[in-house]
């Protein structure tokens, strides 16, 4: 598709979409809860499908009636074997936490997915569920998918510290600690602190979990009950339009009912640092959301490491991007996991960025940005990665010279069906 250029400044008011990370948990905690679950302002997204999907082949009843998303819960053992292979699509996210649900299921299952998703590794998951009893088998030595998954209710509690930073993982182990004996307690402990939606939600639909600084501990035997569910709007989807009001000039757009969890607003506190000029509006304590007002600002470089790189991991793309704009230089550290998302995420964002003449380079673990590039037209292919879709279309703007060209852009509807009719009202 032609993407827009040129942009003389975006103006105006945006809801974002919901959170993708609350809304597949959102499915999957009505799905083994007892009860009824209702969710408002779901994430549509084709990702949330993929999960929505594959709890209806497990006989799950799931309706939507255009509002709300009403899950009709049967507890884990409500859980049927499915008839055919799970089709996970685009999803690390559903397939993780779903491996996590099915180790302690008596079936067998099968998951598969798109070619990207065929390429990241689930021995991450696989090794610590197959400590806890459960049979998983993938392609290569890093379990890649197609997974086969032979599941047993003799789940065995785990004490297990995570060798890498990702609420993935964390959460597939505590669905799996859900399923085990009553009088077992499994203890996780994180690499970095990472999201914690998954914690959270155990908590409101009735569960028992402690928390001390890293380690989390995970009773066993568990049973839920379904609840009332809110999705706020997802940070990581605003982050696009946060750095857009930043770099385009003349530009303010207030962005409604974002998620302002702590465990994800790494990209505001880079914003800080950098000098950009963003408002928090209007705070919801309880559904830890806020209106986010942001203005075109001067930006300074700066560094990025350490624990912010989990509380913004998915918004180093777009943040790549912001740096090309600010006066400096900014270093990107600590951030090797990007290589394993739906694209090599370090490599394809120095390609882009390259190509349309910005001077960035990769390291194992990161990039180095200088800043102050003007950017040029050039054609560009999201590899069916929605978040580098996204950054290429908001790059585009800052483009004067001739035609940009995205290809494979439907990869969007990933995260962001609506983006470009967003866009659109922001160009007005
Ligand atoms: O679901 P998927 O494809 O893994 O989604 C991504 C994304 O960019 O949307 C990563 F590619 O987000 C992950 C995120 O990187 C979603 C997620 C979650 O909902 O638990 C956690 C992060 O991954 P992890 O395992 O490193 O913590």
């Amino acid at each position: 598709m032609k993407l827009e250029t040129h942009a003389q400044g975006l103006k105006g008011t945006i809801t974002v979409p919901g959170d993708k990370s609350i809304s597949h948990r959102s499915i999957m905690f009505g799905a083994i809860a007892h009860g009824r679950t209702e969710v408002s302002d779901i994430l549509r997204g084709e990702d949330v499908i993929s999960t929505i999907n594959a709890f209806r082949a497990m006989g799950v009843e799931i309706e939507d009636d255009g509002d709300k998303i009403i899950i009709e819960g049967r507890g884990f053992e409500g859980l049927k074997a499915p008839q055919t292979p799970l089709d996970m699509g685009n999803s690390g996210t559903t397939t993780r936490l779903i491996s996590g649900i099915l180790a302690g299921r008596p079936f067998d299952s099968e998951l598969f997915g798109d070619d990207s998703l065929s390429k990241r590794p689930m021995d991450r998951v696989a090794q610590p569920l197959r400590q806890m009893g459960a049979k998983i088998k993938g392609q290569t030595a890093r379990d890649l998918p197609p997974l086969k998954i032979s599941g047993t209710q003799q789940l065995k509690e785990i004490d297990y510290k995570l060798p890498v930073a990702s609420a993935q993982v964390k959460s597939a182990l505590i669905f799996a600690a859900l399923q085990t004996d009553k009088k077992s307690v499994s203890r996780i402990v994180e690499k970095e602190k990472t999201r914690n939606h998954t914690e959270d939600m155990l908590l409101q639909f009735g569960g028992e979990l402690a928390i001390s600084g890293k380690n989390i501990l995970v009773p066993g035997g568990q049973e839920l009950r379904g609840q009332k569910v809110s999705v706020p709007g997802d940070i990581s989807s605003a982050a696009f339009w946060l750095v857009a009001g930043l770099i385009v000039p003349n530009s303010e757009i207030e962005l409604r009912n974002v998620g302002i969890n702590e465990t994800r607003t790494g990209i505001l506190d880079v914003i800080e640092m950098m000098q950009g000029q963003v408002v928090v509006l209007s705070e919801d304590k309880v559904n830890k959301s806020a209106s986010l007002v942001v203005r075109t600002s001067q930006l300074v470089g700066c560094e990025i490491s350490g624990q912010l790189i989990p509380r913004l991991i998915d918004e180093l793309p777009i943040i790549a991007l912001l740096a090309t704009q600010a006066a400096g230089e900014t270093i990107i550290k600590d951030a090797e996991e990007l290589r394993l998302k739906e694209t090599d995420r370090i490599a394809v964002v120095t390609d882009i960025l390259q190509a349309m003449g910005a001077e960035i380079t990769p390291t194992s673990d990161g990039m180095i940005i200088r800043g102050k590039t003007p950017l040029h037209a050039t054609k560009v292919n999201t590899q069916g990665d929605h978040r580098i879709g996204m950054m290429a279309a908001i790059a585009a703007l800052l483009v004067n010279d001739d035609e940009m060209i995205l290809e494979r852009s439907e990869a969007i509807k990933t995260s962001y069906p609506e983006f470009f009719t967003d866009m659109e009202s922001l160009l007005k």
